[in-house]
């Protein structure tokens, strides 16, 4: 009966483990982060101007009694001062907004304030997918040992589990 009892505890073990291992991965795949864009103490940029998130991330754009209105406004290029047709926009220039936008798709998007364009008032927002594995080579096999090191721990409860129910008969 004892022995029963550590074979589920070394069973529940592992499963707890597996499970722990699938949630950790899952989350990094959907952090869903919120970075905050505002303005400088002119007025005239956004800070910070160039971002790097993930997918599923949230940049939230905000400034309150602003001297003068401003807006975002997705632009084509980083030297473009049009608005792209479909891209995400915050609306009419105002003293204050508060507008997020959250990114589902990898790449780099370029937004202006519209009135103030020609000023350089923009900013880049490179989304990069964290599961597409690292953009520099530097540490390649970091994130696979971790999963690699516990899926190992789980397998040895497992075959201790097993060891246990073998005496036992
Ligand atoms: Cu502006």
């Amino acid at each position: 009966m004892r022995r029963k009892t550590v074979v589920q505890v070394g069973i529940c073990l592992a499963t707890l483990i597996m499970v722990a291992t699938g949630g950790a991965i899952a989350e990094d795949a959907t952090t869903g982060a919120t970075h905050e864009v505002t303005l400088t103490d002119s007025g005239l940029e956004f800070t910070p101007a160039d971002i790097t998130i993930n997918i599923g991330d949230t940049v939230y754009f905000y400034w309150v009694d602003e001297s003068m209105g401003h807006n975002v406004a997705e632009t084509d290029s980083t030297d473009s001062n049009e608005y792209k047709q479909d891209g995400f926009r915050s609306g009419d220039v105002d003293e204050t907004v508060h507008y997020n936008v959250t990114f589902e798709d990898a790449g780099l998007f370029f937004y202006v304030c519209e009135p103030h364009a020609t000023l350089d008032m923009r900013g880049t927002i490179t989304v990069i997918d964290p599961n597409a594995g690292p953009l520099d080579d530097s540490d390649p096999d970091d994130k696979q040992d971790v999963p690699g090191f516990i899926g190992t721990i789980a397998i040895l409860s497992l075959v201790g589990a097993a060891l246990v129910v073998r005496r036992t008969h």
